[in-house]
C-alpha cells in the first residue's frame, strides 16, 4: 500500500528534526558546557521515526543510552532534553541524569538508562502490568545489537512469549557494540530476528534506512500485538556515523572501514528521503531549506533556555532516586 503524502511529510520532518538537532548539538558540544557523555544517533533516524509514527498515544516507550531519537520521535520536549544535557534543574530528569537518562512521562516515554539491555525486562514488566490491569497499551523497547548478547534479553523474550505479553521489541542493529563488529561477537550464521523466533517471539528484519518500510513493519507488528498474538521483535538494520560516544568521527581508529561508512552514507535515510520527496514534488528544495533553518532556530532557543537555567541544588541529590 502506498504511503499518503501527509504521512510522508511527517516522516520527513521528524527525521530531519532529529538529524538537525543532533548536528547542532555536535556543534554546541565543542563549547564543553554539556558535560555528560552523549551517544548520537546520526544515521539511525528512520528507525525511531518509523516506529513512533505507528504508535498510539497510550503506548509506552523505553530507550537505551542512544536515546535522543527515541525521545524526540515520541514527542519528548526538546527544551527539557537540552537542559538535561546541560545538567540543569529544568531538564527532563531534573539535570541529574544527562543524555542517557531521558524521561518524559507526559508523552509516555518511560525512560532510558545507561546499562545495556536493562530496559528490556522493565518494558516486559510494563507489558505484564498492562495485561494484568487490562490496559490497552503496547510497551515498546528500543535496544542495540549488543544488548542481544546479554542474558536479560533471553530471559525477557522468554517471559514475554510465555505470557503472550503486548511488547514490541525493536532491535536497532547498527553492526557494532562500541568498537566491536558483529562478526567478533556473534556467529556469522546467526540472525538476531531468528533468535527471537527460536524463543517463541514472532519477528522480522527490515531495512532501517527506509522509514516507510520501518513504519509498515511496525504497524503490522502492532496490529498483531493488539489482537493478543503476543510479543514481536523487529530487527532494523542501521548504521551510526559518529563515534560510539561523543561528537567526533572515529574512522581513523580503524575498527571499521571508511568505505563501509561511505556506503551507508550514500543511502542516508534523511537525504535519500528528501531527494525522493523533491523528485515526486511532495516538497521543494526551498521547503527543505526553510524546515532546516526553523529547526536550527528551535535548537538555539533550547540551548539558551538550558544555559539560563540553574543547576540543581545539592539537597536534591537523593530525590527521585527510588520510586515513592
Ligand atoms: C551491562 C553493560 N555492559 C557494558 C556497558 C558498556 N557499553 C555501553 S554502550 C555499549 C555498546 C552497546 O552496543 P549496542 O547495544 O549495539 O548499542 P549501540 O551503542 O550500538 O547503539 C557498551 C558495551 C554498559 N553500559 N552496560
Ligand atoms: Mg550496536
Amino acid at each position: 500500500m502506498r504511503t499518503g503524502n501527509n504521512k510522508r511529510l511527517a516522516f520527513y520532518l521528524e527525521m530531519l528534526r532529529i538529524r538537525v538537532i543532533e548536528e547542532e548539538l555536535v556543534r554546541y558540544y565543542a563549547e564543553q558546557e554539556m558535560r555528560c557523555p552523549v551517544h548520537f544517533c546520526i544515521g539511525q533516524e528512520a528507525v525511531p521515526v518509523g516506529v513512533c509514527q505507528a504508535l498510539g498515544g497510550a503506548d509506552t516507550i523505553m530507550s537505551n543510552h542512544r536515546s535522543h531519537g527515541h525521545y524526540l520521535a515520541r514527542g519528548g520536549d526538546l527544551r527539557r532534553m537540552v537542559a538535561e544535557l546541560y545538567g540543569r534543574e529544568t531538564g527532563c530528569a531534573s539535570g541529574k541524569g544527562g543524555s542517557m537518562h531521558l524521561i518524559d512521562r507526559s508523552v509516555n516515554f518511560l525512560g532510558a538508562t545507561s546499562i545495556v539491555a536493562d530496559t528490556i525486562p522493565i518494558a516486559v514488566g510494563v507489558a505484564f502490568a498492562n495485561k494484568l490491569r487490562r490496559r490497552k497499551s503496547v510497551s515498546v523497547v528500543f535496544f542495540g545489537d549488543g544488548a542481544t548478547e546479554e542474558g536479560l534479553f533471553y530471559e525477557s523474550l522468554n517471559f514475554a512469549a510465555l505470557h503472550r505479553l503486548p511488547v514490541f521489541f525493536v532491535c536497532e542493529n547498527n553492526l557494532y557494540s562500541v568498537y566491536s563488529p558483529l562478526n567478533v561477537r556473534q556467529p556469522a550464521s546467526r540472525n538476531i530476528y531468528k533468535v527471537a523466533r527460536s524463543l517463541g517471539v514472532e519477528s522480522s528484519r527490515v531495512n532501517g534506512n527506509d522509514v516507510e518500510a520501518v513504519n509498515r513493519a511496525s504497524a503490522s507488528a502492532l496490529r498483531g500485538i493488539r489482537r493478543g498474538r503476543g510479543p514481536y521483535l523487529l530487527e532494523a538494520m542501521t548504521y551510526r556515523y559518529l563515534e560510539h560516544c561523543g561528537p567526533n568521527c572515529d574512522i581513523e581508529l580503524g575498527y571499521r572501514a571508511k568505505e563501509e561508512l561511505e556506503q551507508w552514507k550514500k543511502a542516508d535515510p534523511v537525504a535519500a528521503y528528501e531527494r525522493k520527496l523533491i523528485r515526486e514534488s511532495v516538497i521543494s528544495k526551498d521547503y527543505a531549506l526553510k524546515a532546516r533553518n526553523r529547526i536550527i532556530k528551535e535548537v538555539g532557543e533550547a540551548v539558551r533556555y538550558a544555559k539560563s537555567s540553574a543547576y540543581p541544588e545539592a539537597d536534591r541529590l537523593m530525590m527521585d532516586v527510588y520510586a515513592q
